[in-house]
């Protein structure tokens, strides 16, 4: 098939230095060093403008859990927009492929979560949440809870309420934020910051933080607390074993709601359809996307669990809140294809009991590696930690991630850097062999890597 547009790479970046301004982006430095274009994908892997193939550590952004080239939702999409390409869910309406939808999420939800709410993005999943726990409150007749627990270094998306639940100091340094009624509590990231303790008491520490916060603001103005299952743009940070169920006991016995964002946990990224059913806890509502549609259309929804859905429904009356494209048909339909996939082929399981547990055997290897201070893996989400030093765990003093990152692609590897934290999230259906030459790639960038170190006075030659 012929390519969809056939400029030069050379043409292309310059163009999109001249016009496109790209998100989470340093438009001045990207104008210099020119955007890397992405021209076509398959399964797990990638062809650049050039011919070039990467493969796809990252599943997009997270998010193209089935892998690229699913003729199944191209043909899905494609019949539902030639018979109705757009109609709304509001004013009483629906169509067919959103009532589908809806149905068979609440057939992979945990048993307690039986409706779903349609957004775009996992942004407006968190806006969602935060509109309707406090509605919720106000229907149990306890107006007063409106205020939000959240963590340091979350991430819950761009829009003003996403970035506010999120705990990234940079985006709330640029614009104000958070706004107000939102308290940022500590994470549960033992290699960064609680390497001198025990891990399972560090979980609990940091745990019992939402219990002081909640005791010093007061239970009766808390309406919930929000957290990610794993940490994702934070840098794949696998909390210990103690963490959620204390998490848990205390939501329970502070009646606050518990909201789990499983915009990256969710449809099998954990090994389990929900990154809370990973952990054995269960949600109050639960903002998802991403893995929803594999990415193949923008969607995002929040899953509302009976104890939400029962109070709103019977006494709030109208819920002012909804978006023109929410259950939008093409949408929906790329999802009903995205989850038959996922059951039909098994992947969640295969997540859990199959290339999960080989990926890991695999990516554990790389801790043996002189610039590894920490390997680990969950599902099919890992990470390692560089470091310049593996007795004290010492960073490189300029940093060292953005550089692997680069490197990585240089080897034909997509994997992301969160400040020298290196992560992968590959598509579910990665194979052994990708398994395999996935840990290669990245062991020979972390060779390179400690070469130019070397090379550079960073640290001894070996
Ligand atoms: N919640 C979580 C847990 C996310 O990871 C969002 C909400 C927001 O979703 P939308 O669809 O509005 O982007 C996300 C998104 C990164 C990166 O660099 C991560 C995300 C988005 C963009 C970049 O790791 N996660």
């Amino acid at each position: 098939m012929p390519a969809l547009n056939a400029r030069s790479t050379a043409d292309i970046q310059a163009s999109d230095a001249a016009h496109h301004w790209h998100p989470f982006t340093d438009s001045a430095d990207l104008a210099a060093t020119g955007t890397r274009v992405i021209r076509s994908a398959q399964g797990c892997w990638l062809t650049g403008n050039d011919g070039e193939r990467l493969l796809d550590g990252m599943a997009g952004l997270w998010c193209v859990n089935v892998g690229y080239g699913r003729e199944e939702i191209v043909e899905a999409v494609a019949r539902q927009m030639r018979e109705l390409p757009y109609y709304n869910t509001f004013f009483q309406c629906t169509h067919p492929s959103a009532t589908e939808f809806a149905e068979a999420l609440t057939e992979v939800a945990p048993p307690h979560m039986n409706r779903v709410f349609f957004t775009n993005s996992g942004s407006e999943s968190n806006d969602t949440v935060f509109r309707l726990a406090r509605v919720y409150w106000d229907c149990m007749g306890q107006a007063s809870k409106k205020m939000f627990v959240a963590r340091r270094n979350a991430y819950h998306g761009s829009t003003v309420v996403g970035a506010s639940l999120g705990g990234m100091g940079a985006m709330h340094a640029q614009s104000g934020l958070p706004i107000e009624g939102i308290r940022h509590i500590g994470q549960p990231y033992w290699f960064g910051e609680g390497r001198d303790m025990d891990e399972a008491e560090f979980g609990l520490i940091r745990a019992r933080e939402l219990e002081a916060a909640i005791d010093e603001i007061g239970a009766d103005r808390i309406a919930a607390f929000i957290a990610e299952p794993i940490q994702g743009a934070g840098g794949v940070i696998i909390p210990p074993a103690t963490y959620w169920p204390e998490i848990a006991r205390v939501c329970r016995e502070r009646d606050i709601l518990l909201i789990t964002d499983e915009v990256i946990c969710g449809f099998g990224r954990t090994g389990s359809w929900f990154g809370a059913e990973h952990f054995g806890v269960q949600a109050d509502l639960s903002p998802i996307a991403k893995g929803m549609t594999s990415g193949y259309i923008p969607m995002g929804g929040v899953l509302i669990s009976d104890r939400v859905a029962g109070p709103v429904m019977e006494k709030a009356g109208e819920f002012y809140h909804g978006y023109t494209y929410s259950g939008h048909p093409a949408a929906c339909a790329a999802g009903i294809a995205n989850l038959r996939i996922l059951r039909e082929e098994k992947l969640v399981e295969r997540v859990r009991d199959d290339i999960g547990p080989y990926l890991k055997s695999r990516w554990m290897t790389l801790a043996d590696h002189p610039l590894v201070g920490q390997a680990r893996m969950l599902g099919l989400l890992g990470a390692l930690e560089i470091v310049a030093d593996k007795r004290t765990m010492a960073r490189f003093p300029g940093g060292a991630g953005a550089r692997c990152r680069d490197l990585c692609v240089r080897n034909g590897l997509v994997m992301r850097a969160v400040g020298d934290t290196m992560i992968v999230s590959p598509p579910l259906i990665l194979s052994y062999e990708e398994a395999e030459e996935l840990v290669v790639r990245a062991r020979k960038s972390l060779d390179d890597l400690a070469d130019a170190m070397t090379r550079e006075g960073w640290r001894g030659a070996a």
